[in-house]
């Protein structure tokens, strides 16, 4: 039986438009989107909680979300302000512990099960964690405590904006019964309908079937399924000191379905990846290049490759580019996300994490500006 963990997930409230508002108190109470401008097929990166009652959302077209919301006010993205802030974020997380495991910008999972602040009370350290970036950083987050990250994650949107709960060890075989599957990280729409159309809608639903089944239906993804609806959840925090690979990704505002834009985006993918990880090339050298694919009725596919020893680059645009034109096939449907990425060594001999390219990537659902 494996020792019980006490993890934290924080949640910044529409981060990037709540940091807006927060600069410039002239916009505050009226819908606001932080995004690309609607007539340059711009996309909405977040919206604050007004503009979201009238439908607007992350990776929805500006144009579509002016037409929801008429008196929209759209801003341009500050990505440096963003990551300063996430610094912010990061100094006071690790006035309570080390383990962090940031998952974007604004999102982390702290393991405090050795903290001896607040008599070592997981629920008040997220307490006071949200009592001081209200104070210190006049931002907003949501926190969730569980026993594990699964939870964690799922109780941090429990009650957002600015919310807090928790879900105490004996707590989670009542939690779970009710819990929507598409609450569960990796449940897309398909997984979703799949589960549907075999009577499953909750974990406790998903409970009644067996190992066996789910293993023979979902490959090893049944395994995952089969603990989760149990609320079990053996991943660790991981601290983020090495990485396996890096990847970028976009969500297209409309779908695209000829192989010519593809290319476009695909040489645009290239040239955020060259600077990410240039940030880290010191440290890692790319041993695969990989492309990831989501095709409009979400159905995806990854396509990866070793990269060689004949001498050409790793973003060599030809080599991505027949990479893209290998995969696409095997959906041939309009593509909604294109991703490129790279699987990664570490220089000096180290231990690796168990960190794969695309998996929870915290970029999953990200649009661009
Ligand atoms: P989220 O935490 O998913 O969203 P949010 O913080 O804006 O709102 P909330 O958590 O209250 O639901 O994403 C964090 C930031 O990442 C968000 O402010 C903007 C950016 N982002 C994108 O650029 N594109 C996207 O598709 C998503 C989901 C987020
Ligand atoms: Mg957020």
């Amino acid at each position: 039986m494996p020792q019980l963990r006490k993890i934290i997930h924080i949640d910044a409230d529409s981060f990037y438009a709540s940091v807006e508002t927060r600069d410039n108190p002239e916009l505050v109470g009226r819908p606001l989107a932080v995004g690309g401008r609607a007539d340059r097929r711009g996309v909405i990166a977040t919206a604050n909680y007004e503009a979201r009652r009238f439908g607007v959302h992350s990776a929805m077209a500006a144009s579509r979300a002016l037409t929801l919301c008429p008196q929209l006010l759209i801003i341009p993205p500050r990505f440096e302000v963003y990551r300063a802030v996430s610094a912010q974020f990061h100094g006071i997380f690790r006035d309570y512990t080390h383990l962090i495991e940031p998952l974007s910008l604004d999102e982390a999972f702290l393991d405090v099960t050795d903290c001896d602040q607040f008599q070592g009370s997981a629920t008040l350290i997220a307490a006071d964690i949200r009592r001081r970036v209200q104070a210190e950083l006049r931002l907003t987050v949501s926190a969730g405590i569980a026993p594990n990250k699964f939870l964690a994650k799922v109780a941090s949107d429990w009650q957002k904006p600015d919310g807090i709960f928790t879900i105490a060890p004996e707590q989670v075989p009542g939690f779970v019964l009710a819990l929507p599957v598409s609450k569960i990280n990796g449940v897309g729409r398909v997984t979703a309908e799949k589960l549907r159309r075999m009577g499953v809608q909750t974990c406790g639903d998903l409970q009644l079937l067996s190992l066996e089944t789910l293993v023979q239906r979902f490959g090893k993804y049944g395994q995952r399924l089969h603990d989760v609806a149990r609320g079990i959840d053996q991943r660790q925090v991981q601290t983020s000191r090495l990485r396996k690979s890096i990847s970028v990704e976009r969500t297209y505002a409309q779908d695209i379905d000829l192989m010519p834009a593809m290319i476009v985006q695909v040489d645009e993918l290239l040239l955020e990846l060259a600077t990410r990880f240039g940030k880290i090339a010191d440290r890692y050298f790319p041993t695969k290049r990989v492309i990831k694919i989501k095709y409009s009725d979400f159905t995806q596919t990854t396509l990866e490759e070793a990269i060689g020893d004949s001498g050409e680059p790793w973003n060599d645009p030809a080599v991505f580019h027949r990479l893209v034109a290998t995969a696409w096939p095997r959906g041939a449907k309009p593509v909604r996300l294109l991703g490129a990425g790279l699987r990664l060594q570490p220089r000096r001999a180290g231990e690796l994490d168990q960190m794969s390219l695309f998996e929870d990537d915290p970029l999953e659902a990200q649009a661009g500006p």
